[in-house]
């Protein structure tokens, strides 16, 4: 199991990030509203921030100010969900807003439904747009702790490798990840929309698995653009949509193309994923065996007669190997 990199890597300078910048000063803060996901019947979840490429957001509006800044001949670095600066510490120094019990900060009106950037910047600066939060938030509430499928979250502490924004980023699955996967194809909003603060941002949405399955290379490629993909290897995208569709009731189109991975020329990983899934008992109570002979190619019947325990399957180290 890998360990997480990220800021983890090179705490120390994520920690100060005025440190190898010999002119920065102060840094402006803002924060960009990300509606968070709900699933909609049969969807796969995909994160309101990641939906809605909210980072993007961020960093063009920083990037505006920067520009207006440089127009003056100041200088600054947009830092926004890079491995640079710890956004949150950043945000919490400005004030922005209050740290929840997930961990996230909370804007008024908004609550964790936010995502955060910074511009660093040669000067102090004085402005301050909106409300300043005080007092604490929580306060008896827990509801975002209860609402984690994962038990990553305890007292305003995450465990990364509990989280599945995490879990989806791994190569290889714990086989009790992929138990508590639930229907997320990529990052996790259950602690937002769990949350009084945030409840009234949430959207229902999602994408369908055979939309993902079917999907050309490049197609998916642009879908996914602003992901954290491991290698950017699209065989991890599909990997997560196949085990994601066993918690959803799948829809025949689905089903064929779930199938399909079996096939000759799948990627090893998605097949792996197709076989963990039948050896649990298949889709969404669809009986996996009866779904075996309907609508299946010669091809496809191939690995589907085959009796549940005999299904082959690779050691997760080879599978490794041959991720591609
Ligand atoms: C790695 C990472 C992850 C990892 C690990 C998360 C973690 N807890 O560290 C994983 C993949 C699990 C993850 C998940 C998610 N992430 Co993330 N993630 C990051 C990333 C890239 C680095 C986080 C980091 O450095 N952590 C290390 C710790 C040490 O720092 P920190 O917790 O960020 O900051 C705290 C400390 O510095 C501390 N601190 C500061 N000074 C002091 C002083 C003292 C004395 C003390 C005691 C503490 C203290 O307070 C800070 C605030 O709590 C940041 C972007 C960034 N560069 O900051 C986004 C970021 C934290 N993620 C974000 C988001 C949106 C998410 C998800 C909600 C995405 C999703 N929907 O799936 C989930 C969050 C679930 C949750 N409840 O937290 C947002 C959070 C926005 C917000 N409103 O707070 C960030 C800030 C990205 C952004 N720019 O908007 N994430
Ligand atoms: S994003 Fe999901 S798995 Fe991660 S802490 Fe929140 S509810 Fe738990
Ligand atoms: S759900 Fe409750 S405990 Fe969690 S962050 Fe929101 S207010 Fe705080």
């Amino acid at each position: 199991m890998r360990e997480p990199r990220f800021t983890f890597r090179r705490p120390q300078p994520a920690a100060d990030p005025w440190a190898p910048l010999s002119w920065a000063r102060g840094a402006i803060v803002v924060a960009v509203a990300a509606a968070p996901s709900v699933p909609a019947a049969n969807h796969l979840g995909v994160a309101g921030y990641a939906a809605g490429d909210a980072y993007a957001q961020v960093r063009d509006a920083l990037e505006r100010v920067r520009r207006l800044l440089v127009d003056v001949g100041g200088r600054g670095v947009v830092v926004a969900d890079s491995n640079l600066a710890f956004d949150r510490a950043l945000a919490r120094r400005a004030r922005l807003g209050w740290v929840g019990r997930h961990t996230l900060v909370m804007v008024p009106g908004y609550g964790g439904a936010v995502v955060l950037g910074s511009l660093i910047v040669d000067r102090v600066v004085e402005v301050r747009l909106g409300r300043t939060p005080t007092g604490d938030p929580c306060r008896n509430c827990r509801r975002c702790v209860d609402a984690c499928p994962t038990g990553a979250l305890g007292d305003g502490v995450l465990e990364p490798l509990r989280c599945r924004s995490w879990r989806q980023q791994e190569r290889h699955l714990e086989p009790s990840w992929r138990e508590t996967w639930g229907p997320w194809l990529y990052g996790c909003d259950e602690c937002v929309t769990a949350c009084p603060l945030s409840a009234r941002q949430k959207k229902v949405g999602g994408e369908r698995v055979a939309s993902i399955l079917s999907a050309s290379d490049a197609a998916l490629a642009e879908r996914v653009r602003s992901w954290y993909i491991p290698d950017r290897t699209l065989a991890w995208v599909r990997r997560n949509a196949i085990v994601a569709a066993r918690s959803l009731a799948t829809s025949p189109d689905d089903e064929q193309a779930i199938w399909r991975q079996l096939v000759a020329g799948a990627a090893p990983v998605r097949a792996e994923a197709v076989r963990w899934v039948l050896r649990r008992g298949g889709w969404g109570g669809v009986d996996a065996s009866r779904a075996r002979h309907q609508r299946l190619s010669p091809e496809d019947r191939r690995y589907s007669a085959l009796p549940r325990g005999d299904l082959p399957s690779a050691r997760p180290d080879e599978l490794r190997r041959r991720h591609a």
